[in-house]
């Protein structure tokens, strides 16, 4: 059954109200990107200012930052904070085995990459329609690329089986001659969103990705989800390895 938008925006709001409950005073934290890490960053802001919680936030994006900004929470960077206690984001895919997840639809991914990796604890938050069997059900591959080259970058990723639409700033539509409003990362990298049917062997499809000279990063984030927050019609779902 498909939900409507209200529906999907109460279950953000729910599984953001959670995923800030994880957080305690004192924590360093990586803050996720997306709509539904924003619910859990507004959260947060309310209990920055309601209760007095105290941490450090990492953002994975200048819209996180801002965002964090808005409600006063201090933010600092993984220079100052190279290790985490935890990092809460969201995801467009979320296998239901193993939690191996596609992300970057958001256009962070490269960011939200490195950030997880710095965090002792990696907590997903989700609602119901991004739980699949497979990798690939319903969404491309992101993949960060240098815009110098990226025309060769886009060849040598065709030759792995993918067939590309570039991220512009509105729609991705497939080589769009001469656009010039490519969707521009916050690390001044372009995206190109691989459809490569369903992957059945992630991290073989990962390594190969990121063989490529000109990629900077993939959206596959493989065995590296300890726990999935997930909202749906059952209420809120707490999943752990
Ligand atoms: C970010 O949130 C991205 O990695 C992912 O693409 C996006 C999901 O956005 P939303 O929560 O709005 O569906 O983490």
């Amino acid at each position: 059954m498909s939900l409507d938008q209200n529906q999907i925006d109460v279950y953000k709001e729910k599984v953001g109200e959670v995923g800030a409950s994880l957080v305690t005073s004192g924590m360093k934290v990586g803050l996720g990107s997306g709509s539904t890490s924003a619910c859990v960053v507004r959260a947060l802001g309310r209990r920055w200012q309601e209760e007095g919680l105290r941490f450090i936030g990492v953002p994975t994006s200048e819209e996180t930052a801002r965002l964090a900004q808005s409600f006063g929470i201090e933010l600092s960077t993984l220079g100052k904070c190279p290790e985490l206690d935890l990092d809460i984001d969201g995801a467009d895919e979320v296998t239901r085995q193993g939690f191996h997840l596609i992300k970057g639809l958001g256009g962070a991914l490269l960011r939200e990459k490195i950030v997880r990796y710095a965090a002792k604890r990696f907590v997903v938050v989700v609602d119901e329609r991004k739980m699949v069997d497979n990798l690939g059900d319903h969404t491309p591959v992101p993949v960060e690329v240098s815009t110098f080259g990226w025309e060769a970058t886009a060849k040598h990723l065709e030759k792995i089986g993918a067939e590309i639409s570039i991220r512009y700033k509105k729609v991705s539509v497939r080589f769009k001659e001469d656009c010039e409003d490519f969707f521009i990362t916050d690390g001044g990298n372009m995206i190109l969103d691989c459809n490569f049917g369903l992957v059945n062997d992630p991290v073989k499809l990962g390594q190969s990705i990121n063989d490529i000279v000109g990629v900077m990063e993939n959206g596959l984030f493989i065995d590296c989800t300890d726990e999935v927050l997930i909202a749906g019609q059952n209420g809120i779902q707490h999943l752990r390895k």
